[in-house]
């Protein structure tokens, strides 16, 4: 594990990193509103969008990246897309997602975000959160508290964690549209606002993964789940969740105390509280959380489905 002098390095590198990428995607953002510009790249699935935006600010962080730390690794959503492989080491490795939010970039919902994380000894350590549309960044490093544009620290709210009933949570439809999982979900949806289910407070998707993170570390959500998104959407933000007290669990229905494995693609998270309250909201939440394959290839080192 690196000293706390070179975490911190790394995340004043990435905080510089996040700021100039969110300044690409606010101008590609501000484009789009006046012209309709960012032309979609498509890919088989209509439900995930990919833009030139997303392309081009993931190429300028990976270029930048390797300039700076030449012995890193990199995972990024748009260059696994284009089909690399990469074996997660004990080795420095940034996770990145260029565009958190690509459909809400596209319809102009301001939820929008660059994503960096950085692991070390397979365990994140370094998270940057940064929506340039409304200006929000987020950051943690291991140990040193998370913060709001730098100097609030999180989390803002602080009130005691109750019973699922008393909570706002967040889901997200994602991008598997295929009916077996959409089925699944609307049911996960009816269990927790329902009169005959849990009737938390109520329903929230911002539409980013990231950001839905950030603001169960802000305290502002108590609950999120989601199965379908991947490490890139995530790895930032569980930094910045466990700095601000939070804890990210396994989205999967079995209960597992464990820190999530940042590869599963299943991920629930509660925010600050008490290790023994936020262990009964994530076991309320694991009797309702219904079995979903989210596949993947094997990730050597990782994650083996
Ligand atoms: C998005 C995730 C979101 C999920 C969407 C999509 P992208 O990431 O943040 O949680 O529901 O389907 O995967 O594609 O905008 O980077």
């Amino acid at each position: 594990m690196a000293d706390s002098a070179t975490l911190k390095e790394y995340l004043t590198f990435a905080i510089a990193l996040a700021k100039e990428a969110g300044a690409l995607i606010k101008a590609a953002s501000e484009k789009r509103m006046a012209d309709g510009g960012a032309v979609l790249v498509k890919y088989e699935n209509p439900a995930d969008l990919v833009t030139e935006t997303d392309q081009a600010v993931e190429k300028f962080i990976k270029e930048r990246l390797a300039a700076t730390y030449p012995d890193h690794k990199f995972i990024g959503e748009e260059t696994m897309a284009a089909g690399a492989e990469t074996a997660f080491t004990d080795k420095p490795t940034w996770i990145v997602d260029p565009v958190d939010g690509t459909t809400n970039f596209v319809h102009g919902f301001p939820f929008v975000a660059v994503s960096i994380g950085l692991t070390i000894g397979k365990e994140p350590v370094v998270g940057v959160v940064y929506n340039p549309l409304m200006d929000e960044l987020y950051s943690a490093a291991k140990g040193q508290g998370a913060f709001l544009n730098v100097n609030q620290q999180l989390p803002l709210l602080r009130a005691p964690l109750q019973d699922v009933s008393q909570c706002l949570v967040a889901t997200e439809a994602g991008s598997d549209r295929s009916p077996a999982v959409i089925d699944k979900k609307i049911q996960f949806i009816h269990d927790i606002v329902s009169q005959l289910g849990a009737q938390a407070h109520s329903l929230r998707c911002t539409g980013s993964a990231a950001l839905n993170l950030c603001h169960i570390a802000k305290g502002v959500l108590d609950v999120y789940w989601e199965v379908g998104c991947w490490e890139w959407d995530v790895t930032a933000a569980i930094v910045i969740v466990n700095e601000a007290g939070g804890k990210v669990y396994s989205g999967a229905s079995t209960p597992d105390p464990r820190p999530v494995n940042i590869f599963s693609r299943k991920y629930l998270a509660i925010r600050s509280g008490s290790e023994e309250q936020q262990l009964k909201v994530a076991h309320q939440l694991w009797e309702i959380i219904p079995e979903i394959d989210a596949p993947r290839k094997p990730v050597p080192g990782g994650f083996e489905p």
